[in-house]
């Protein structure tokens, strides 16, 4: 297809010259010292590790700036087309290890520091994860950057500069504990800060009605409140290092205004008295996966950095086109990465309507021709919905622009279908409940010209589901883009070992056109190949027993199956069917010391959101089983339970290689698409999972042979929640079910204090299993069964991992972004000399 052409074409050429980039040991030697001595002020004897690595980042830093001059400069000078990607989430996690990557430089700098008696490895552990995103959808905006540097595309990532990423977890007594994350205490050595390009921001105040000379009416917003967005940037990589793009993040600060205007014109001192902190705006990221926070701050945060990032992109056009709107849309497409940045919209129409005074049409023309929105989630719980008074209140201007925008919409809909209330109701962007509400998923349809899901069968559920009738209105409109993930990071940086095995066997081209893995299916039924490839996994499986040992003191065999759920908390995730299944596999074991199963360890990693209490009682029972099981002699060979604190990139990055198991369960139409499940895949792990989200599109590609598949479908989900779901059926038919859910009213797992796990139990029941866990109990207990015996048979195995590496190919994000750059962005590359 194009879209693969255009994956190939942007990066074959690339891959052959990554070469070019020459850089000897000798010169990344002298350039560290160098650092070490001008930019730390020590040297090779006082040097501890953290020094080194700023010194070795500030190193790396130098190339990197060198080629992002020469990408500005070319992107400037071609006047290119850029796609300007909104997200109030990037979650990088390191970058020294991937930057030297990209350069080709990851051998040559760790031979240098080897001379000066230092090792890579260590270093690397000393950058602390840019953890400026909440999961999957951080992660996916981060995979993205990487793609479309590597791509030539030219872009812009725009976010936020959070002073406090995603909160540190510790594990006290089993239970979640936040700690601040302080990602920049010690300085990052990536980020430029340019206070050349400072914007301000209004907030607040009320809007005055002006009437012009020629009967025009002219709206002035006079703001109760200013605050200055001061931009950092950190230059984005491509693979092979030729383009070189930036992440623009905004960070608030006060600016000396104080509107004498609001204030002396009574009645609106109270304006005044909404005077933010300015400097709280950036302060801390809301850490709800997956839920809307419904903040007055949350709403401040997201117009804060749509404002900056508009006036950045109008500065950058202007200088370019001056005063000729004619062709911003075509210079100018803006990603919106859900309806987080969605306010941005009236913004842009605020913008073009009240200061550069263009008519409504021709404004809105613009707009609907400039963004584009993709919806990641049909949780209830997250769509977002604003209150109208707390729009007005903050953004005063904006709300009387949202209605105009649903005015002029609601008669489009009435010429569609005419006289139809119940349609207008369901698909107007104010929601007229006791108190009104803005939506925002309705006002991004709307304003965009593409609307995207992140899954095939997501996309198909936006379509039919969440906004059925814009489909009617819009044929077309409604896409798919299934997600990815960068194999730089996600294979070549994280797995070293098996990175090696498969160049040996099929070259180095593969980590830019990933299709090239299919040819080690070939080998999945080589004996030989079978071995080395089993046992890089045994040596990643080593590292990581390692790492459990260091972070939690509990030691695991690493012959047994390493089984692995790591994602954020959340009941539709399913954590808890994977722990009454570890539960019932326990019980198993002790009223038949000779039930046959190979030993396994269950690895979990999960942060809960901080209010969210239900998850938190999942983590504290996974750890409360987990010290039971772990000393328990009886089982104890057989099954271990580890939770690892704190999960995050760079700890993903360490379990995955050594995964032999992937726990992708989630109810079925639930996880929009899933990226973790691809990383596993990637690594050789198979997967056991339900049909939902990109699970499909994997097993698709792996075959049924090679993934284990359980559970109701999406339209069994919704034909048992019409029939009517009741838990209780099930556990007064299933005795195992019953046994293991009573167990945790007991104090069993809790000695002294029976009860401390009940609300688990409750939920499943009493609660009315919202995600059905029980309903599939059954069917996962077996393909459990089924895995258990695949892993017996050695040789069974190691094709299905080999097969599922070899056939991830359409999973890597440059397909994603080729995919993006023909269905929506008509991008072109640009290439960086
Ligand atoms: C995803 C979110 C999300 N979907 C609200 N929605 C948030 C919603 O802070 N908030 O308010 C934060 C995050 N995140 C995930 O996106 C999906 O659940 C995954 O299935 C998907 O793979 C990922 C990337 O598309
Ligand atoms: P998924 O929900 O399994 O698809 O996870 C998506 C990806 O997001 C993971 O592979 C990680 O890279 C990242 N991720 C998920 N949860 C967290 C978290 O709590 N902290 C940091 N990264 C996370």
């Amino acid at each position: 297809s194009t879209a693969k052409e255009t994956a190939r074409k942007s990066t074959k050429a690339k891959s052959a010259d990554t070469s070019s980039i020459t850089y000897s040991k000798a010169q990344i030697k002298q350039s560290i010292v160098k650092h070490l001595h001008s930019t730390l002020g020590t040297d090779e004897n006082k040097a501890n590790n953290h020094a080194w690595w700023k010194a070795t980042s500030a190193a790396m830093q130098e190339l990197v700036l060198e080629r992002l001059r020469t990408t500005q400069k070319t992107h400037y000078i071609n006047d290119t087309r850029a796609v300007h990607y909104f997200s109030a989430e990037f979650l990088m996690g390191r970058l020294l290890s991937n930057n030297m990557h990209n350069f080709n430089l990851f051998e040559t700098a760790d031979a240098a520091l080897k001379e000066l008696g230092v090792e890579l490895t260590d270093v690397l552990e000393e950058e602390p994860d840019m953890a400026l995103g909440n999961g999957g959808l951080g992660r996916l905006a981060a995979c993205f950057l990487d793609s479309l540097a590597t791509m030539d595309l030219p872009a812009i990532g725009y976010g936020i500069h959070y002073e406090h990423g995603l909160f540190r977890q510790e594990i006290k007594n089993g239970a979640q504990i936040e700690r601040p994350d302080s990602w920049r205490h010690y300085g990052n050595p990536w980020e430029i800060c340019r206070p050349e390009s400072i914007q301000e921001v209004p907030l607040f105040g009320y809007v005055e009605t002006k009437y012009g000379a020629n009967g025009r009416v002219k709206k002035e917003w006079h703001p109760g409140n200013i605050v200055k967005g001061v931009p950092w940037d950190i230059p984005i990589v491509g693979y092979g290092a030729k383009t070189v793009n930036v992440l623009r993040l905004w960070q608030s600060e006060s600016s000396d205004y104080f509107n004498w205007d609001v204030f002396n014109s009574g009645g609106y001192v109270d304006a005044q008295r909404e005077n933010i902190q300015a400097e709280t705006i950036s302060k801390v990221l809301y850490p709800n996966d997956e839920t809307r926070a419904g903040k007055e701050l949350r709403l401040i945060q997201q117009y804060f950095f749509c404002a900056c990032s508009l006036k950045d992109i109008i500065r950058r056009y202007k200088r370019a086109h001056g005063d000729d709107w004619s062709r911003f849309s075509e210079q100018v497409v803006i990603q919106l990465n859900d309806t987080h940045p969605a306010i941005a919209i009236p913004e842009l129409m605020r913008i073009l309507v009240d200061r550069v005074e263009l008519d409504w049409d021709t404004a809105w023309g613009i707009c609907t021709k400039t963004f584009a929105y993709t919806n990641h989630t049909l949780l209830p719980e997250a769509l977002e919905r604003w209150p109208v008074r707390m729009i007005e209140k903050i953004l005063p201007r904006h709300i009387e622009i949202i209605y105009e925008i649903n005015h002029r919409f609601l008669s489009l809909v009435e010429k569609k279908w005419p006289g139809n209330n119940v349609i207008k109701a369901k698909l107007s962007i104010i929601e007229e409940s006791t108190e009104k509400m803005v939506r925002m998923g309705n006002l991004s349809v709307v304003g965009s010209f593409a609307v995207n899901g992140v899954a095939e069968i997501h996309s198909k559920l936006v379509k039919e589901n969440l906004f059925p009738e814009f489909e009617a209105l819009w044929p077309g409109k409604l896409k798919n883009v299934t997600n990815g993930i960068t194999p730089r990071r996600w294979l070549k940086a994280c797995n070293p070992l098996l990175s090696e095995l498969i160049g040996k066997k099929i070259g180095n081209d593969w980590p830019s056109d990933l299709t090239r893995l299919n040819k080690l299916s070939e080998f999945a039924d080589n004996t030989t190949f079978q071995n080395q490839f089993m046992k890089v996994k045994q040596k990643n499986k080593e590292a990581l027993a390692a790492e459990i040992k260091h972070l939690t003191g509990i030691s695991v065999d690493t012959k047994a199956i390493f089984d692995i759920q790591i994602k954020r908390l959340h009941e539709y995730k399913r954590q808890h069917l994977n722990l009454i299944h570890i539960m019932a596999l326990y019980k198993r074991l002790l009223e038949d010391p000779s039930y046959d199963m190979h030993p396994r360890v269950f690895i979990f990693g999960a942060k809960a959101a901080p209010g969210y209490t239900l998850a938190k009682d999942i983590i504290f029972a996974i750890n409360k089983v987990a010290d039971k099981i772990n000393n328990d002699p009886r089982v104890n060979h057989i099954i271990k339970v580890v939770f690892l604190p704190n999960y995050r990139v760079s700890l993903a990055e360490k379990m995955i290689p050594a995964a032999d198991v992937s726990q992708q369960i989630s109810t079925a139409g639930k996880e929009a698409s899933g990226t973790g499940n691809m990383k596993l895949a990637l690594n050789g792990a198979i997967t056991i999972g339900t049909l939902d989200g990109a699970n499909i599109e994997i097993a698709e590609e792996v075959g049924d042979d090679n993934i284990f598949i359980f559970g109701m479908t999406v339209d069994e989900v919704t034909e048992l929640s019409k029939k009517g779901y009741n838990p209780f059926d099930i556990y007064y038919h299933n005795n195992e079910v019953k046994a293991v859910l009573d167990w945790l009213d007991t104090d069993y797992f809790t000695p002294g204090q029976p009860g401390a796990l009940s609300s688990l139990k409750n939920s499943m029941l009493s609660g009315g299993d919202p995600y059905m866990c029980l309903a599939d109990y059954e069917s996962y207990s077996e393909a459990n069964r089924a895995l258990n015996i695949a892993y017996r048979d050695k040789s069974r195995w190691a094709k299905m991992a080999i097969l599922n590496t070899a056939k991830m190919g359409k999973f890597t994000s440059d397909r994603s972004i080729a995919d993006y750059v023909e269905r929506i962005w008509k991008l072109t590359p640009c290439t960086v000399e």
